[in-house]
């Protein structure tokens, strides 16, 4: 049976037959913004779809708090360069996670059931000076993006075992409520990872923020969470 998680929750990483769960998938789903439009007196309303295009990063720390290592969007690089900040990436320098690439629109049309944007963990082979890795969604920064995560129908983040297109195993879920709390807020640490007595265990946050690009939300986790 799949953990439904609640905000603050903190778990083991065990699957039900007491082993530990080392390799598996970070995923996060979310809704495109569909409304209706009512023509003039009722007449011609018409379906309109507002893609939703939230990217899903992390950093993983040291024990000092000090970052080592990253998953985030290349699309930024030519900004990134400019002001001498680490460039984008989708997998971490030790291989261990991978991140599935940009979803840029969300579903249409209802859950669709399968993650938009997944990295894949393998806590084996992960650097062994990382000591927590968070994870958090920002919205992208784009002009015709304007709405917060209070007008998302959902967002979910769940971790399974499978890849990014096949679901084998869900061990835990964790409902993103967006509910008028969100209002105006482009950025969300979702959770942790994190080593306790040389075993790694999860954490839900889930703390929303108004940040407007994922470099201040980096800063942020760098300076609040650590
Ligand atoms: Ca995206
Ligand atoms: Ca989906």
């Amino acid at each position: 049976m799949a953990i439904n998680l609640q905000k603050g929750q903190k778990i083991d990483l065990r699957k039900s037959t007491g082993e530990a769960l080392t390799n598996f998938c970070v995923g996060v789903n979310w809704g495109a913004i569909e409304t209706v439009k009512s023509g003039f007196l009722g007449f011609g309303s018409k379906k309109v779809v507002e893609d939703v295009d939230l990217d899903l990063s992390c950093v993983m720390l040291n024990s000092n708090g000090d970052l080592v290592d990253w998953i985030y969007s290349p699309d930024y690089n030519a900004w990134l360069s400019k002001n001498n900040m680490p460039l984008g990436k989708l997998t971490s320098k030790d291989g261990s996670l991978r991140h599935s690439g940009d979803d840029r629109q969300g579903d249409v049309g209802g859950d669709d059931g399968l993650d938009n944007e997944i990295i894949s963990v393998n806590l084996n082979s992960i650097d062994q000076q990382v000591d927590k890795i968070f994870f958090f969604l920002n919205i992208y920064l784009n002009q015709g993006q304007n709405f917060d995560f209070e007008q998302i129908p959902f967002a979910k983040i769940r971790m399974y075992e499978g890849t990014p297109t096949r679901v084998d195993n869900v061990h835990s879920n964790f409902d993103i409520v967006t509910d008028a709390s969100y209002k105006g807020k482009g950025a969300l640490i979702l959770s942790k990872l994190y080593k306790k007595n040389g075993e790694w265990k999860f954490d839900a946050i889930g703390d929303p923020s108004d940040d407007k690009m994922f470099v201040h939300t980096i800063q942020r986790i760098l300076e609040s969470y650590k």
